[in-house]
């Protein structure tokens, strides 16, 4: 028997590196199942929800550098994928989604489940197109796969049930040859211009992001001979924070007070591989300078002197040799000494409380962060835990963290724990959940035992969507609507299959997680932590407050979480 159009797919798949796809099936995808059930090199990946199968997609891309693939069925089978696209697409991580499409004779009669994926899907997808004839395949479907992994972000191909089972008319591949990895650097004329402008500064700060991955030690010989702070953005987190002696923090809302000031206070301010979305936490008077490997990113956050198009760690190798040691210590001590202090702050809030009282969260991030792997996966949900997560956990260059940092959504946490652990089993993979977020997708705990994924489920219970409870404080309006009245999440879990434990106190959390990460299988431990506090700084007032959101504020959130700082009027102090 001769391939059909689905067989095709699937091989071509598999071809290019593919293992496995994540979605729910439906009868509009039986082609693909079918074709995938014959094979031994393909797994299906069979989520509860399609929004998960597409985070998780999301969190294998991002892990791995190559290009993962979800899917759903016709309508609402791949509508339900889009909040999870939109997260790959603003992440730039190479996603394929296969969006099944309805009988293709049926097309434009307001069929039964008629959706149209290509109109859908276009705003978070690079390339999004419609397969309606056998002879499309595969070259749309390779069209799609080298677009999510050149541009980085998601493609998307619709097919109708009908389509994917017709005679295929080619038979292979078009395409074979390694995903092209050109090096993009500066030309020789613009790294000495760079050069000579870091030269003449006294006060030089770097802010370092994702775009830094696998440019560690270049970063820092860098920083050694200009003698930089390096404030980090946090999706360089992972890349940037550790074995790193300049580093004096994020900066941001949920960033360290030494982090903005680092950036306030420079003469020169060096953006490398950055994204950092706030605008008022950049100097206004600095010199600025940005190198990103994408030049349309060039000048997004702020005002640039000098925007130079290349890999961060092309260019930072370019420039080394034409940098001479700085001599200019003061700005970079004065840094380290405002990080210390802060870093010593934020220690102090993340100790035990008495029986009595309720968890501090920072405790129990500060425990994870002790008690996990060296080399755990730790997701982390839109909402306080992004918080904990950006300061409590410790990166060591082995151990990553992901989360949905630019698309905002809630509920991440647990889909990319799915993703994480399905494309690298021996890892621990812990999702550090809220409340509101684990609930939102709460369905998909029962994947952890259909795909026997022993992920650590830490759910930060603090009955209210805390995080909205701040803005709305933030804002100067009395809290509505953010209360959670909370099942038993224990004894879900148990119902559930999963190891299910409980936190009373602080002083079990320890044991309790110790004994939750130890466990052969997936596990949920739900820990009481106290909900957030907010006080208005006292130099921004109520009718200033109106009408911003908190991520428009100069200020940042003290240690506690319950407090803003007003970093204009810290600044006033200094
Ligand atoms: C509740 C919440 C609160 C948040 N608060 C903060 C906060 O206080 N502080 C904070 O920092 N973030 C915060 N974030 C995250 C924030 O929204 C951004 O996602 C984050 O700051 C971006 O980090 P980035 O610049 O490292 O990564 P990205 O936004 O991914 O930017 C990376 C940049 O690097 C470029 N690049 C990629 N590869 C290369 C390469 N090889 N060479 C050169 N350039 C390259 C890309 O083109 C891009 O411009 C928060 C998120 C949430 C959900
Ligand atoms: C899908 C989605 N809905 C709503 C929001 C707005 N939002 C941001 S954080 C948050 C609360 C999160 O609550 P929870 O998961 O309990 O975390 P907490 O802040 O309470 O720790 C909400 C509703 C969002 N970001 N994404
Ligand atoms: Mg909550």
């Amino acid at each position: 028997m001769g391939k059909n159009v689905a067989d095709l797919l699937v091989e071509v798949l598999v071809g290019a590196g593919v293992q496995r796809i994540y979605g729910v099936s439906g009868d509009s995808l039986n082609g693909i199942t079918d074709s995938i059930r014959t094979r031994n090199d393909i797994e299906w990946v069979h989520t509860r929800h399609e929004e998960t199968a597409a985070f998780a997609a999301g969190a294998e891309a991002h892990l791995t550098g190559n290009l993962a693939v979800c899917a759903g069925s016709c309508g609402p089978g791949n509508l339900h994928l889009i909040n999870g696209l939109y997260d790959c697409q603003r992440s730039r991580v190479p996603v394929l989604a296969i969006a099944a499409q309805i009988p293709s004779a049926e097309i434009g009669s307001g069929y039964f489940q008629e959706t149209h994926p290509e109109h859908l899907f276009a705003q978070c997808s690079h390339y999004c197109e419609l397969i309606s004839q056998a002879e499309q395949m595969p070259r749309v479907l390779e069209i799609a796969m080298q677009t999510a992994v050149s541009r980085r972000g998601v493609a998307v191909i619709a097919i109708s049930g009908d389509v994917a089972l017709r005679d295929a008319v080619e038979q292979t591949a078009r395409m074979r040859f390694a995903e092209p990895k050109p090096i993009v650097c500066p030309s020789s004329d613009e790294l000495n211009e760079l050069a000579d402008l870091l030269a003449r500064s006294k006060k030089i700060t770097i802010l370092a992001g994702a775009g830094c991955a696998g440019a560690h030690d270049e970063l820092i010989d860098v920083a050694g001979k200009l003698r930089a702070p390096i404030v980090h953005a946090m999706r360089g987190k992972d890349f940037i924070e550790y074995d790193n002696p300049f580093d004096v923090g994020m900066t941001g809302l949920l960033g360290f007070s030494s982090g903005y000031q680092a950036m306030m206070s420079c003469e020169t301010l060096l953006m490398i591989g950055t994204d950092f979305p706030y605008q008022q936490f950049f100097p206004k008077d600095a010199t600025i300078v940005q190198i990103d490997l994408r030049g349309e990113q060039i000048g997004r956050r702020s005002k640039v002197d000098l925007g130079l198009v290349g890999d961060a760690k092309a260019t930072l190798r370019g420039l080394l040799p034409r940098l001479a040691q700085s001599q200019h210590e003061a700005h970079l001590r004065e840094a380290l000494a405002q990080y210390r202090k802060a870093r010593k702050g934020l220690d102090d809030l993340a100790t035990a409380n008495s029986a009595k009282r309720p968890i501090h969260p920072q405790y129990v991030a500060r425990l994870l962060d002790q008690l996990a792997a060296e080399d755990a996966i730790f997701t982390s949900d839109v909402g306080t835990p992004t918080i904990w997560a950006a300061r409590y956990l410790t990166m060591n260059g082995k151990r990553r963290l992901l989360g949905s940092f630019t698309h905002g959504s809630m509920a991440n946490a647990l889909p990319q724990a799915i993703g994480a652990q399905v494309s690298h089993p021996s890892r621990q993979v812990i999702s550090m959940s809220g409340d509101g977020g684990f609930a939102m997708l709460m369905g998909d705990l029962l994947t952890l035992r259909q795909l026997e994924l022993p992920i650590k489920i830490i759910v930060f219970r603090n009955d209210s969507l805390a995080f909205v409870e701040l803005e709305m404080k933030a804002a100067g309006i009395l809290e509505f609507a953010t209360d959670l009245r909370n099942p038993d999440f224990t004894k879900i879990a148990e119902g559930a299959g999963l190891l299910g434990l409980r936190v009373e106190t602080a002083d079990q959390v320890e044991s309790v997680l110790a004994e939750a990460l130890k466990y052969d299988g997936p596990a949920l431990v739900e820990i009481p932590v106290s909900r957030q506090e907010l006080s208005m700084p006292p130099t921004i007032t109520l009718e200033q407050a109106k009408g911003f959101s908190l991520f428009m504020m100069k200020a940042v959130l003290n240690g506690r979480g319950d407090e803003i700082i007003d970093l204009a009027r810290v600044n006033l102090l200094r």
